[in-house]
C-alpha cells in the first residue's frame, strides 16, 4: 500500500505514471474492460447518468464506439423505459422481434412509429403473425394530407415481397439484399409468419462499428440509473421489459442502509440482472455493497466537475486515493470498480486505471458533444452546451420535483424525503461546457490518450496497465506537465484549459 497513505488523499493531478520498458505500440494495445458481470467493453468508458449527458442518443453513440451509457433517471419510469427501448431497437444483427403494425393501422400510426425509432420501414402482420407486407419510406415518400388517414395496406409493398427463411445468415442476407436492391429482408417461418428482420442499415452499422458493445442478440448494450425509493421495483421491471443490460443504483452515498436494501430488493426479484451500485470511497463501502450482491461498484464522492459536496458537506475523498483504496479490496473480492467523476484529460483515464479501476464514468467531457441532450448555445461567438450536477437546484426542481419528494439521496446531490416542499440544499452547480462536436471525435482523442499511456507504461492490456507505478509531483511538476511559458495560439483537439 505504501505509496498511498491512509491519512492523506491524492488525486489525478498529484501524480504521473512512470514510463516503463515497452514493447507495446499504442495501436496494438487491447483496451477491453469488464463493466459488470459478463458485460465486456472494447473501451473502458461509461457516460454519466446525468440529465445533460445520457439519454438514448448518447447511449447509442457510446455503445457503438465500444463503451456504454447509463440513461439518467430524472424522468418518469415510462420515459426512461422508452429511452432504453430506443437504444435496444437502434441496431442489431437480426431483429428477432420486429415492431409490426396490423393491417388496420393508419398511415399516421406508421409514420409516428417510424419517426420514434428512426426506422425506415415496418412489417405489416395479421393477428396470427402472418406477414402481409412491408411499409417503407419509399412507399410513402409522396404522401400528404388525407393520405395519412388511410390504412397502411393501401401503401405497403406486398406483391413480389422478397423474404427469406428463418436461419438465413447475415452474409446470405447481404447477398439477397444486394441482388434485389432492397433495404429490408423479412424472415418468415414455414407457415408464413414473420420471425425476424434483417436490414441494410444494421449490416452497414456492423461494418462501421466493429467494436460496438452488443448483447447476445446483437443489440447495443445499455444501462440505466435507478434510485432507492418506493418505485424501485416498478422502474426496474419497466427497464427489464426493455431488455436493459444493467441497472445502476445511483446515489451520492452508497455506503448506506437504503442502498444495501435496494441491491437486495433488485437481486431478490431479478437475480441475473447486472447491478452496479455506489458511490463509495472506502474498503468498507466496497465490502458492504459486494456482500449485498453488487456486480460492480461505483467510486467517487465529490470528484465531479459540477459537484460541491466536499465544500458543502466537508465530506468526500480525492479521486485517485478513493480508487486506489477501494480497488485493492475489490480486486480480492473479484468485483470491478467504476471510477466516477473528475476526469478532465485523457491522462486521468490512464491514472484511474493504473490506480485500479476497470472503467471510468465521465460527465463534463461528454456533455459538450452533439449527442448529449439539450441545444447548443452561442455566447460571445463561441458554442456551448449546458451541463449541471444532478444535485444542483435546476436538476432537483422543475421537471423532477415530485420524484425528489419520494426518493432520498440522488446522483451527486442530495435531498431529504419531502424535499420538494422544503428548501433544498444543493451539492452541485449549473453551468456550461464548450461544444465539442460528435462523440466519436471526442472518444477518439480519449481512447488515443489511453493507448498512448499504455505505450509509455509498456502495457498491452488494461490488466498490465494496473501494474504500472505512480510518482508524486509537486506544484512545480504539475506546472511543467501543462504547456508553460508559451502562449497557446491554436487549440489542440485534446487540450483545453480554463
Ligand atoms: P465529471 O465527469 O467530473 O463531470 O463528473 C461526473 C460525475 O459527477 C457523475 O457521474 C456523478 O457521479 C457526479 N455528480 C453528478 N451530479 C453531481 C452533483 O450535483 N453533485 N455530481
Amino acid at each position: 500500500d505504501g505509496f498511498f497513505d491512509r491519512f492523506e488523499a491524492l488525486t489525478f493531478d498529484d501524480v504521473v505514471v512512470v514510463p516503463g520498458w515497452s514493447e507495446t505500440l499504442p495501436d496494438a494495445v487491447d483496451t477491453t474492460a469488464t463493466f459488470a458481470r459478463d458485460i465486456e467493453l472494447a473501451v473502458p468508458l461509461v457516460s454519466a447518468a446525468m440529465d445533460k449527458v445520457t439519454e438514448a442518443r448518447m447511449a447509442v453513440a457510446m455503445a457503438r464506439h465500444g463503451g456504454i451509457g447509463v440513461i439518467h433517471r430524472n424522468m418518469s419510469i415510462a420515459d426512461q423505459a422508452s429511452e432504453v427501448q430506443k437504444v435496444k431497437r437502434s441496431q442489431s444483427g437480426m431483429i428477432t422481434d420486429p415492431v409490426t403494425l396490423p393491417p388496420t393501422a393508419l398511415l399516421h400510426d406508421a409514420e409516428a412509429l417510424m419517426h420514434k425509432f428512426k426506422f425506415s420501414g415496418v412489417p405489416i402482420t395479421d393477428d396470427d403473425g402472418h406477414l402481409l407486407g412491408i411499409l417503407t419510406n419509399r412507399d410513402i415518400r409522396f404522401c400528404e394530407g388525407s393520405d395519412f388517414d388511410r390504412p397502411v395496406t393501401d401503401f405497403m409493398t406486398s406483391d413480389g415481397l422478397v423474404t427469406a427463411e428463418v436461419g438465413t445468415s447475415l452474409d446470405e442476407a447481404k447477398a439477397i439484399l444486394q441482388e434485389h436492391r432492397i433495404e429490408k429482408l423479412p424472415l418468415v417461418d414455414g407457415v408464413g409468419c414473420l420471425a425476424g428482420l434483417i436490414t441494410v442499415k444494421d449490416i452497414q452499422k456492423r461494418l462501421d462499428f466493429p467494436n460496438a458493445s452488443r448483447d447476445g442478440r446483437g443489440r447495443l448494450r445499455c444501462a440505466a440509473a435507478v434510485g432507492v425509493g418506493a418505485d424501485l421495483e416498478e422502474r426496474v421491471a419497466a427497464l427489464v421489459e426493455m431488455s436493459i443490460d444493467a441497472v445502476s443504483i445511483d446515489t451520492a452515498h452508497g455506503h448506506s442502509a437504503n442502498v444495501i436494501k435496494a441491491i437486495e430488493r433488485i437481486k431478490g426479484s431479478w437475480p441475473d440482472l447486472a447491478v452496479t451500485a455506489g458511490n463509495v470511497v472506502t474498503e468498507e463501502g466496497v465490502e458492504a455493497l459486494h456482500k449485498a450482491g453488487a456486480d460492480a461498484i461505483k467510486v467517487g464522492v465529490g470528484a465531479g466537475s459540477i459537484c460541491t459536496t466536499r465544500v458543502v458537506s466537508g465530506a468526500g475523498m480525492p479521486q485517485l486515493s478513493a480508487i486506489w483504496h477501494t480497488s485493492r479490496r475489490a480486486q480480492q473480492l473479484g468485483v470491478p470498480i467504476i471510477g466516477d467523476g473528475g476526469i478532465t484529460f485523457s491522462g486521468d483515464i490512464v491514472k484511474a486505471i493504473v490506480a485500479g479501476s476497470q472503467t471510468v464514468m465521465i460527465g463534463s467531457l461528454l456533455a459538450g458533444t452533439e449527442e448529449s441532450p439539450g441545444e447548443m448555445e452561442l455566447m460571445d461567438g463561441r458554442r456551448y452546451k449546458s451541463y449541471r450536477g444532478m444535485g444542483s437546484m435546476g436538476a432537483m426542481t422543475g421537471d423532477s420535483a415530485d420524484r425528489y419528494a419520494t426518493s432520498q439521496s440522488t446522483a451527486g446531490g442530495r435531498t431529504d424525503v419531502g424535499a420538494a416542499s422544503k428548501k433544498l440544499v444543493p451539492e452541485g452547480i449549473e453551468g456550461r461546457v464548450p461544444y465539442a462536436g460528435p462523440l466519436g471525435d471526442v472518444l477518439y482523442q480519449l481512447v488515443g490518450g489511453l493507448r498512448s499511456g499504455m505505450g509509455y507504461a509498456g502495457a498491452a492490456t488494461l490488466d498490465a496497465l494496473r501494474t504500472a507505478r505512480f510518482m508524486r509531483v509537486t506544484t512545480a511538476g504539475r506546472e511543467e506537465s501543462h504547456p508553460h511559458d508559451v502562449t497557446v495560439t491554436k487549440e489542440a483537439p485534446n487540450y483545453q484549459r480554463g
